[in-house]
């Protein structure tokens, strides 16, 4: 077995090869290092033909700060696992894995060369009808099956100590909990919104709210989650939509996932009129958004209840009313990690390129501002938000 080493191009185009069907002649191969994750190193691997791989390789640091940031390799392993576990009760909405070498810390995977980033395409102001459903079902079933209406306790146990991932978790933990929540060097605040984000250090409302929330991600192992699901973590085609990225997966609350996707498609809200011309481009876009939260919702639920019905192997979890109660709960939750998302990517450390890329400075703070001002009350009115309706009328009435 190979000792660890960082990949140059001729590593990942052995690597492939060694572990595809695909190739063959190794010489024939071409690699190109691409992508600009935060945290690894992406190659492409294409032969002659026109086929290839990605090869992906953990970094001992992260690759969007450098070796100050040193973050363990093994971030590659619980990538490879949870894409596994997740492709195979949902394979047609997750990226394939097709091997993962332990030592080198690297994945070989799937090239989604037809796909598109999602987020891109939303800025773009492109719309796909298929998105929110095809999202749900993967919400739905990578994390019902996972969870404990569906595993032995035993089996679930040994699954959260295998995935604790306590390095990844401590990036969240802090970026998206702590940081935005107080004057940290990490922050980044375009100095039109300074006024803003000092509003969010002394709120005191808001960061007992904040606080339970992180008390959740810390202590609540409902089921596997992907751990990271904004828009840059998922690829579209006309008909399709697939899941990559999952090294931040552990066994956390189910609305982490969900309210990290509808924080990003609220992200994209918000940023609306400042990235279309004309108001009825942007009206009709906003229109796009919300449908797709809405329907984000609805099909998770109303998936994930069949799931609870017909699939639930714990006789004191078949319990209907304590089922309704825990997606009710699940509903909250998930509107107050969006919440945390709406803000975090506004003021902290990760910003997205929905607001980053307005280019009228005047019309990008009015966008962060109604992402601070979105996030807050989303937040705080969490538990009194009985149904997605009343959450599309809050975010139309803050529009
Ligand atoms: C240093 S990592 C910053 C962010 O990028 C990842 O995709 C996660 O969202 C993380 O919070
Ligand atoms: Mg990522």
């Amino acid at each position: 077995m190979a000792a660890y080493h960082i990949f140059k191009p001729d590593d990942a185009k052995a690597f492939a090869d060694k572990h595809s069907g695909l190739f063959g002649e190794h010489s024939q191969l071409t690699a190109a290092e691409f992508g600009d994750g935060n945290l690894n190193l992406v190659f492409r691997v294409q032969n002659d033909k026109g086929s290839s791989l990605i090869v992906k390789q953990a970094l001992p640091y992260a690759r969007c700060v450098g070796e100050s940031w040193p973050l363990t390799t093994d971030r590659a392993r619980i990538e490879a696992e949870v894409l596994e576990q997740h492709g195979r009760v949902c394979p047609q909405h997750t990226v394939e894995v097709l091997h993962f070498d332990a030592e080198l810390s690297a994945i070989l995977l799937e090239d989604l060369k037809a796909y598109q980033i999602l987020r891109h395409e939303l800025i773009a102001g492109k719309q796909f009808k298929h998105l929110a459903g095809q999202m749900a079902t993967y919400m739905a079933q990578s994390l019902f099956y996972s969870s404990d209406f569906y595993l032995s306790g035993p089996a679930k146990k040994a699954a959260v100590s295998r995935l604790l991932n306590p390095e990844l978790c401590l990036i969240t933990e802090d970026l998206f909990f702590s940081d935005p929540y107080c004057n940290h060097e990490r922050n980044n605040i375009h100095s039109a919104i300074l006024a803003d984000a000092q509003k969010l250090w002394h709120d005191q409302a808001l960061q007992a709210e904040v606080a339970s929330l992180k008390a959740d991600f810390l202590s609540k192992p409902q089921a596997l989650l992907h751990g990271d699901l904004h828009s840059g973590s998922i690829f579209i085609k006309e008909d399709n939509c697939k899941v990559i990225d999952a090294e931040f997966g552990f066994y956390g609350p189910i609305g982490f996932d969900l309210g990290s996707l509808i924080g990003n498609l609220l992200l994209n809200y918000v940023a609306c009129p400042g990235r279309f011309a004309q108001p009825q481009q942007a009206a009709e876009q906003e229109q796009y958004l919300l449908q797709q939260v809405s329907t984000l919702w609805q099909e998770f639920s109303q998936q994930f209840s069949q799931l609870m019905a017909s699939e639930c192997r714990d006789a004191a979890l078949q319990n209907s009313h304590y089922q309704q109660q825990f997606l009710q709960q699940v509903l909250a939750d998930s509107l107050g990690y969006a919440g945390c998302e709406l803000i975090r990517r506004t003021v902290g450390l990760a910003h997205v390129a929905d607001l980053d890329s307005i280019s009228n400075a005047s019309l990008r703070a009015q966008a962060e501002q109604r992402a601070l001002a979105l996030g807050r009350q989303l937040i705080l009115q969490r538990t009194g938000l009985a149904n997605i309706s009343q959450v599309l009328n809050l975010v139309q009435y803050l529009q």
